[in-house]
């Protein structure tokens, strides 16, 4: 027996993983309630599917308009079965001792803090209704370390641990929680934030190989939303056929 959610929130949704999270859910005839800060292009998204998409104008940041926003909403997208905290950031590829200290904090705030707050508003009428999923976007930064990853890797290592944990704490109660794990991913906003807008920089992260796209990342999701409510994804990592590990650096002589 499949599932289909009927009402999703998607954070995060103006541009990339979350808008094809958005667009995946809405073609299926799932109401979604899609946040961002930019209202601008939440309506353009919302055109698509009037019906039932709900724009929703939030900085993840205001932890206070969170909660009142995800606690009130309207009647047609309250009883909310599916949460996918997509929204987060990488700030910056250059190492700690030369990293910008505000950079560290809006990771933490976003990716950390915006999370747990959005997962914090939504799992208690969940747990009461005896329905839904949470689905947090980690990545592979969160377990594989890398030159740079510093405080982006620790964010979704974070959310990793957090995730399971969450597993833990909604035993029996029906609720679901899975934490997706993507490698590299192109055509999104994702690298050109990284880089400051550097889009040179951006684009040579990706040349000569074929990344995931924003919407393998939204099949990912839509499998993991959709499968028999027995089933539980706890962690699904995905990549690129052409990315893989390397090994350890050794500073030799140093
Ligand atoms: C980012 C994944 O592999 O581009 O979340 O660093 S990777």
């Amino acid at each position: 027996m499949s599932y289909l959610p009927q009402i999703a929130v998607v954070t995060g949704a103006s541009a990339g993983f979350g808008a094809a999270f958005v667009r995946r859910f809405a073609r299926a005839g799932v109401r979604v309630v899609a946040t961002a800060r930019r209202l601008d292009r939440l309506q353009g998204l919302a055109s698509e599917h009037p019906d039932l998409i709900l724009p929703l104008e939030l900085d993840l940041q205001d932890t206070d308009a969170v909660r009142r926003a995800l606690t009130s909403l309207p009647a047609s997208h309250a009883a909310v079965d599916l949460l996918i905290n997509n929204a987060g950031l990488a700030l910056g590829l250059g190492p700690a001792q030369t990293a910008d200290l505000s950079d560290w904090d809006q990771m933490l705030d976003t990716n950390v803090r915006g999370l747990i707050h959005c997962t914090h508003a939504l799992l208690a009428g969940m747990v009461e209704r005896g329905r839904g999923h949470v689905i947090h976007l980690g990545s592979v930064a969160g377990t594989q370390p890398y030159p740079g990853g510093n405080v982006y890797g620790a964010t979704k290592a974070f959310v990793h641990q957090f995730s399971q944990n969450l597993r833990s704490d909604l035993h029996g109660t029906g609720v679901r929680m899975s934490c997706i794990e993507p490698g590299m991913c192109g055509g999104t906003e994702f690298s050109e934030v990284r880089f400051r807008g550097d889009a040179d920089k951006a684009q040579a992260v990706y040349a000569g190989m074929t990344p995931l796209t924003a919407e393998d990342v939204a099949e990912a999701v839509w499998w993991t939303a959709t499968l028999p409510p027995h089933f539980n994804v706890n962690t699904m990592e995905i990549m690129p056929t052409a990315q893989s590990f390397a090994g350890f650096q050794v500073a030799r002589g140093a």
